[in-house]
């Protein structure tokens, strides 16, 4: 393991001390119908998350600030402060945001298990990164090296803020605003976030309203702004936020990006996922914030629209969003194909973020739908088992002949001259437990099947949670329920869209045949009827401590098709188990890209614990024969041929 020790020559430049001052916190409604039972909240003791987290923790987070040592990060933000000589290391207009990205997923893991070391090295990295901050609070630092210098091939030098729509100024202000305000809230103390707020405030005085006028051709600002007035309450920076959301698609005011950046029409008026997918759903995001925080009903019929649009028409089965390797983009409605998905790793987590926006302001269980499909397979695909390697994008097929990752290689990579998906996976994995509850006054969401305890207070009482299962591999579930004495307050279980006949929301797929068997609920040893309210059984009753909720999920491997429009996966089936898509790879079936699926293929599943950390492998027999594994964990053996659509025969 790396150990958390800064180089000589990056820990004699520190600025030494950080001010700590009680900036009070407003205590302000979010906006949001539910909200999420918080990830440190939340203890997970499972086989499957619990052992990602940790792998993230101690191998991903580690490795991941090292690469940003070697390949000069760091020393950029000491170059911009004067205090070490050179001209910008690396390639990407970007490339401070890893520092701060990993920051926030450490200061995640930080909240959760207490580490000195590293909660020290964060610490200097921190003071590093104050170093490059100009006096006005300006910070992004190839620009403060080097304003003439291109810091792209596709996009031109140029004084601050001259050419936002490729310059990346306000996306690196959005992850330091958001990683700022997670270390704060992981550690209390202020010296990121004064940082960030510097900066925020040199923002708002520079744009607005009878201001400058231009917007960030990259989205994330606006979120980043968002965290910061949650902390602060200071509504500026609220206004920000929708500013740059509001002026977007607007030529009246200045010449606008175009579809690329979703500044092609007002953000209020889009119903199609257009241009870049991660710019894209980081609006959407900060879209639904704010129709949630200011109640804005055109926000809302937006974001709904777009949402419709991408499940309806724009998701792959893996979760997987943006088709198009060109501009990392969405494709046209329908165009999904397999062999070129682009499918960034960073997209796929960003629709996690989204979609649990989305269901924190409906309560509807069909975002949770979408979140967890991406989760359970376009979003760890993006990380090797071990925590090492890396997809940026992520394909349904792989021939061994089109190089899809990037850098043009066909295997997983430690790293990247653009690193956002390592980097968007430290700060990611920590935060997976924060999606498992959620609360509504009085009613306790159980979103997730991940097993884990936490307590929350219902109806006045203080209860823990107990949730024991060993999801995705079975189907069982039991929840066990332990106010401190009697009480009434309700209970709503997810009852999968998967478990009957909705692989994902939208129609875009549907199973071949009907399940065999459907959930079956049971309180205290007792089947129940139950009432359906949005995706959730609903029970409601006065609970005695050790009550005991159990879900069945039924896990039967189930054959998805997607419909007629797919041009790409015409005639072809994918195989899923549970939340799972799963797929084939070389290295268990010789001549894999011929495999076929007929009416008489029978499937059967079994875990083997030895294989890919312990996986529930689906056996074909019958007509075809043939051995298949969940998709997240294909490449993890090498590189070799893979697909999840096979053909029909
Ligand atoms: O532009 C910043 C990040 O780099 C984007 O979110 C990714 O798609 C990659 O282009
Ligand atoms: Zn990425």
């Amino acid at each position: 393991m790396i150990r958390f020790i800064l180089p000589a020559v990056l820990a004699g430049a520190l600025l030494t001390g950080c001010t700590v001052t009680g900036e009070e916190s407003e205590d302000k409604d979010s906006g949001y119908m539910l909200s999420p039972v918080p990830f440190n909240e939340v203890h997970v003791n499972d086989n499957f998350w619990m052992s990602r987290i940790e792998t993230n923790r101690t191998v991903t987070i580690p490795a991941s600030f090292q690469k940003c040592e070697e390949m000069g990060r760091l020393d950029n933000f000491l170059i911009a402060g004067g205090r070490m000589d050179g001209g910008v290391r690396g390639e990407m207009p970007f490339d401070d945001t890893d520092v701060y990205k990993i920051i926030e997923g450490a200061s995640y893991s930080l909240t959760t298990i207490p580490d000195p070391e590293l909660e020290a090295y964060v610490d200097s990295l921190i003071a590093i990164i104050a170093v490059g901050q100009e006096a006005d609070g300006y910070l992004t630092t190839y620009k403060s090296i080097d304003t003439t210098r291109s810091p792209a091939p596709w996009c031109a030098g140029g004084s601050r803020w001259e050419n936002l729509g490729c310059s990346h100024e306000l996306y690196n202000s959005g992850h330091m605003f958001e990683a700022a305000a997670a270390h704060y809230q992981a550690t209390g103390r202020r010296n990121f976030l004064d940082i960030a707020l510097k900066n925020a405030d040199l923002l708002v005085s520079v744009f607005g309203p009878d201001k400058n006028p231009d917007i960030p051709g990259h989205q994330v600002v606006e979120t980043g702004l968002i965290k910061l007035y949650d902390i602060t309450g200071k509504k500026d920076y609220l206004e920000l936020a929708r500013h740059f959301l509001d002026s977007r698609g607007d030529s009246t005011i200045r010449d606008i990006l175009g579809p690329y950046s979703q500044d092609h029409m007002p953000v209020v008026q889009q119903d199609e996922a257009v241009g870049h997918a991660v710019r894209a759903v980081y609006m959407y995001s900060g879209m639904t914030d704010i129709a949630a925080l200011q109640q804005d009903s055109a926000y809302r019929k937006a974001v709904r629209n777009i949402w419709k649009n991408v499940v309806g028409k724009k998701i792959y089965i893996t979760g997987g969003i943006g088709a198009r390797h060109d501009g990392e983009a969405f494709g046209d409605n329908y165009e999904l194909p397999a062999l070129t998905a682009y499918n960034e790793t960073c997209a796929a987590i960003a629709n996690v973020y989204w979609n649990h926006r989305m269901f924190m302001l409906e309560g509807d269980a069909a975002y949770l739908d979408v979140l967890e499909r991406s989760l359970y397979n376009g979003v760890i695909s993006g990380v090797a088992l071990d925590g090492e390697t890396f997809f940026y994008p992520n394909p349904l097929e792989c021939n061994m002949e089109y190089r899809f990752n990037y850098g043009g290689t066909l295997s997983r990579e430690p790293w990247f001259s653009c690193s956002c998906c390592p980097s968007s996976v430290c700060r990611f994995i920590p935060n997976v437990p924060g999606y498992i509850y959620a609360q509504e006054e009085s009613t306790l969401y159980v979103n997730l099947f991940i097993q884990s305890n936490t307590e929350v207070e219902l109806n006045g009482t203080l209860t823990h949670v107990e949730q024991q299962t060993n999801y995705p591999w079975k189907g069982d579930v039991k929840v066990i329920v332990l106010p401190e004495r009697k009480s009434s307050f309700t209970v709503k279980i997810r009852i999968p869209g998967w478990v009957s006949d909705k692989p994902l929301p939208g129609g875009l797929y549907y199973f071949t045949s009907p399940a065999e068997q459907g959930p079956v609920l049971k309180v205290n040893g007792r089947e129940m009827d139950y009432i359906m309210d949005k995706g959730f059984a609903v029970i409601n009753r006065e609970w005695e401590p050790e009550d005991e909720i159990e879900l069945h999920l039924p896990m039967e491997v189930r054959k998805v098709k997607a419909i007629e429009e797919v041009a790409d996966a015409r005639g072809k089936v994918s195989l899923e188990r549970g939340p799972l898509v799963y797929c084939v790879e070389e290295m268990d079936n010789a001549g894999v890209m011929e495999l076929a699926v007929s009416e008489g293929t029978d499937f059967s599943s079994e875990f083997n614990p030895k294989l890919l950390n312990g996986v529930e492998v689906v056996t074909a027999s019958g007509a075809s024969s043939f051995k298949a594994i969940p998709y997240y964990a294909w490449n993890n053996r090498g590189a070799n041929k893979m697909k999840v659509w096979l053909d029909e025969e």
